[in-house]
């Protein structure tokens, strides 16, 4: 049994999509970030860091951290959404663009143009332009393929798990996705799965999936 502390933000949804894709069994822990929960002394002996998501994993005692690991541990643990063969590392450096990249200038992007506006032109225009350039290169992979790894025209990975709900977030980014039409119809695709919608949810309704 798995326990998933998580809140309604793109890196709890990565975990939560791909636990309902894995069909496995796991117990949720909504931590509420906007009221501070992530602070609590009970939160802090599973997440050192005071951020979701953290899983549990009741079989071994394992705590683990970081949406990223989180992905690559269930992964292996399960054996699914993530080939053993050579193009696993075609998956890692998807994922690890989107850890290092996305993450971070999305984040800043939502930051700034969203929830500041007019604090900081440069800051707003910087993060814009990288949301873009960022955009831009997801289009240009997508142009030949259906998802952003594997082998043939790409499988639906961990990678494209890891990416989805920060596309998203595409109107916080000020991004119009009718500009990155290989990505909109990637992101209209993946949309679509069953498990999407319902990890989308959890911990709780928030909104509509965009589209
Ligand atoms: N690199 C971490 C980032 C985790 C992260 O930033 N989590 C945010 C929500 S998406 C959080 O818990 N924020 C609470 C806070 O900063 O106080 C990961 O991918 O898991």
């Amino acid at each position: 049994m798995i326990d998933l502390y998580t809140w309604s933000t793109p890196n709890g949804r990565k975990v939560s999509i791909f636990l309902e894709e894995l069909g496995v069994d796991y117990t949720v822990f909504p931590i509420d970030i906007g009221k501070g929960d992530q602070f609590s002394d009970e939160f802090q002996k599973v997440s050192i860091d005071h951020k979701i998501p953290v899983i549990y994993d009741h079989e071994n005692q394992r705590s683990i951290r970081e949406s990223g690991t989180i992905l690559i541990y269930l992964a292996e643990k399960f054996g699914k959404f993530l080939r053993a063969d050579e193009y696993r590392w075609d998956t890692l450096q998807w994922l690890m663009w989107q850890m290092s990249a996305v993450g971070p200038m999305f984040g800043q992007a939502h930051h700034f143009l969203y929830y500041n506006p007019g604090r900081s032109t440069y800051s707003e225009e910087r993060f814009k332009n990288e949301v873009k350039r960022l955009y831009r290169l997801l289009n240009k992979k997508l142009e030949n393929f259906d998802y952003v790894s594997g082998p043939g025209k790409g499988e639906y990975s961990i990678a494209d798990i890891a990416l989805w709900p920060w596309v998203s977030r595409y109107q916080r980014q000020g991004i119009t996705l009718n500009d990155y039409p290989e990505v909109y119809r990637w992101y209209k695709e993946i949309y679509q799965r069953p498990a999407v919608q319902k990890g989308y949810n959890i911990p709780h309704f928030e909104a509509e999936i965009p589209t």
